[in-house]
């Protein structure tokens, strides 16, 4: 197959864009790709200060990279979430910090690091046991704290949106979830946009319509060094079985995930109305100062227990 662009050998066939593209080629038009979905989706302007969510995997380092070439401010920010595998006792978190750094160092960038464990006395697999015995996966009390620094960052230095390395496939795949529960909360949320909120930051997926191979094909012809496990915790949530059935439809009709995504976001206001916001919290936490439902210490601050020191 040749390069739709110029002629060559192509280095990647897209049938979803019914198109093939050689190396050169591709490596221009994931930046043009992703330049046009953030000023359909009003994301960003070269003058704002962003910050990328990286877990040193290929989705986030990738998203980095595009926007330095793309030539936005952009600094990442890695929280080492203690996080080790109870089968292999790899550490998972230390090699994500690893890769992490390596690419902030390599392209001169500024990367926040945050370590939960040095912060707040447990890390969160330590903070899971202790809350739940082990029983539950640390899913729900690792986004509530990432969620609580990342936050608090973007605030405390002055960025002006949150960019995380959400990919076609997650956006779809959650999509699909929602839909088939019907979470109509969360399918009015659903977007490559959520605006800021007095204490939350702006935060966009600037990689909402690229292809998980395509971001993974990025990675690789740039060289970009990544962790390849994901986090022991990821694997046999609802969200990789969807992807592999959309990986299926996919395959027999290329562009079924493009359009299943695409055309929610277009009839979203249709179905949902145009509120993309939660109700605003009126109430802020005594101890850190994040918005809260009630005027009592928030959440994450009873999570780590800041409301008993
Ligand atoms: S890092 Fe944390 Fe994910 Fe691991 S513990 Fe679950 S939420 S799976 S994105
Ligand atoms: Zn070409
Ligand atoms: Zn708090």
């Amino acid at each position: 197959m040749k390069c739709k662009k110029c002629g060559e050998r192509a280095a990647i066939k897209m049938p979803q864009h019914n198109m093939a593209l050689c190396r050169e080629h591709f490596l221009e038009w994931i930046p043009q790709h992703t330049q046009r979905v953030i000023e359909k989706y009003h994301m960003f302007t070269p003058k704002e200060k962003i910050l990328v969510a990286v877990s040193g995997g290929k989705d986030s380092l990738a998203l980095w990279d595009v926007l330095q070439r793309l030539g936005y401010q952009a600094d990442g920010i890695y929280i080492n979430l203690g996080i080790t595998d109870p089968q292999s006792g790899l550490t998972y978190s230390a090699k994500s910090k690893i890769f992490s750094q390596q690419f902030a160092d390599q392209h001169g960038l500024k990367l926040h690091v945050v370590d939960v464990k040095e912060t707040y006395g447990e890390s969160i697999t330590e903070i899971n046991q202790r809350s739940t015995r082990g029983r539950a996966k640390p899913c729900s009390i690792c986004g509530l704290v990432k969620r609580h620094i990342m936050n608090q960052i973007a605030h405390d230095e002055g960025y002006h949106v949150l960019a995380t390395g959400h990919n076609l496939d997650d956006e779809a795949a959650t999509l699909f979830g929602n839909t088939l529960n019907w979470t109509v909360d969360m399918l009015k949320r659903q977007s490559p946009l959520l605006p800021a909120m007095p204490g939350f930051a702006r935060k966009a997926k600037p990689f909402c319509r690229i292809y998980e191979r395509e971001s993974a094909a990025y990675a690789l012809m740039r060289n970009i060094a990544y962790v390849y496990e994901e986090c022991p915790f990821a694997g046999g949530a609802r969200s990789i079985q969807y992807k592999k059935l959309l990986n299926q439809l996919e395959k027999r009709s290329p562009g079924t995930k493009m359009n299943f995504y695409v055309h929610f976001l277009k009839a979203q206001a249709e179905l949902f109305g145009e509120e993309k916001t939660a109700i605003p919290l009126e109430e802020h936490c005594p101890i850190c100062g994040q918005p809260t439902h009630s005027g009592q210490a928030c959440a994450f601050c009873r999570l780590v227990g800041a409301d008993k020191k």
